[in-house]
């Protein structure tokens, strides 16, 4: 019995079946947890959904921006753009399960492995919140979604925050949902810079990478995971804080990393 997290699959049905069978993954056995950004931008978003949907008992995900916005575009709250690939999915006959089953879904998990803990999130989360807080919240968001999907989606993709919704730190549903979701540069303050998609080598003036403060909740038996920065390429360079996009739709890799053990198992993106 083992513990995998897989990165941002994005459509990458192929890769992610090919990741599967290298780590030879039982779904009696195995649980498989997946960063966010199942689908959307690669070819096979309806593939990869009916699959983790399947196995959703030994498969365990987060939400990331990319599954938001589908849902956003099922519900009717946006449209769909340019670079989207969600025609399969939305054309698809089981469309309003799948979709159902993704509304359900949490922002932030907590894995437990032995006496080690792992904090799972699609992007990333403030400096001063603890694990107590971020579980709470996400609780609340995801009870938001459930209640009413389509109001809470509006307020989610918002053009501006706005703070009818307030959670426990007082924070909008708006601003948490771009934390947990969107982030990457955050400056001193914890104001965002959400249109920075870069290496953290190109970060300027006082932005720097969210994980990069002295954060929280970090605790000698507790690791963090993340994916949606794929410009990171998987490496950190901080002691048990995992970057786990490695950008598999951007003609890269898709990895996945053993919690028992730390070793780390990838496919190339197949061309
Ligand atoms: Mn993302």
């Amino acid at each position: 019995m083992a513990n995998y997290v897989i990165g941002d699959i994005q459509g990458c049905f192929d890769e992610y079946s090919q990741l599967l069978k290298k780590i030879k993954f039982n779904s009696k056995k195995d649980f498989v947890w997946l960063t966010g950004d199942l689908i959307n931008r690669g070819p096979s978003s309806l593939s990869v959904l009916r699959h983790v949907y399947l196995y959703r008992s030994s498969i365990k995900i987060v939400l990331g921006n990319h599954d938001l916005h589908f849902l956003a575009v099922y519900h009717g709250v946006r449209k769909l753009n340019k670079f989207d690939t969600l025609n399969d999915l939305l054309n698809s006959q089981d469309i309003d399960i799948l979709a159902r089953w993704l509304t359900k879904q949490p922002l932030v998990r907590n894995i437990r492995v032995g006496k080690k803990e792992f904090i799972m999130v699609h992007a990333g989360f403030p400096k001063s919140a603890s694990k107590k807080l971020l579980i709470e919240v996400s609780r609340e968001i995801k009870k938001a979604l459930k209640k009413n999907p389509k109001k809470t989606l509006k307020m989610i993709f918002a053009r501006k925050s706005n703070n009818k919704k307030l959670l426990k730190d007082k924070k909008s549903l708006k601003d948490w949902v771009d934390w947990l979701t969107r982030v990457r540069a955050v400056d001193e303050n914890e104001v965002m810079d959400l249109n920075f998609k870069g290496k953290k080598s190109e970060l300027k003036y006082k932005f720097k990478a969210w994980f990069s403060y002295d954060l929280k909740i970090m605790k000698k038996h507790r690791s963090i995971i993340f994916g949606h920065w794929a410009a990171l390429e998987g490496k950190t360079n901080i002691e048990r804080i995992h970057a786990l996009d490695t950008g598999c739709v951007w003609n890269k890799k898709l990895t996945a990393l053993r919690l028992e053990d730390g070793r780390k198992f990838s496919v190339n993106k197949i061309n």
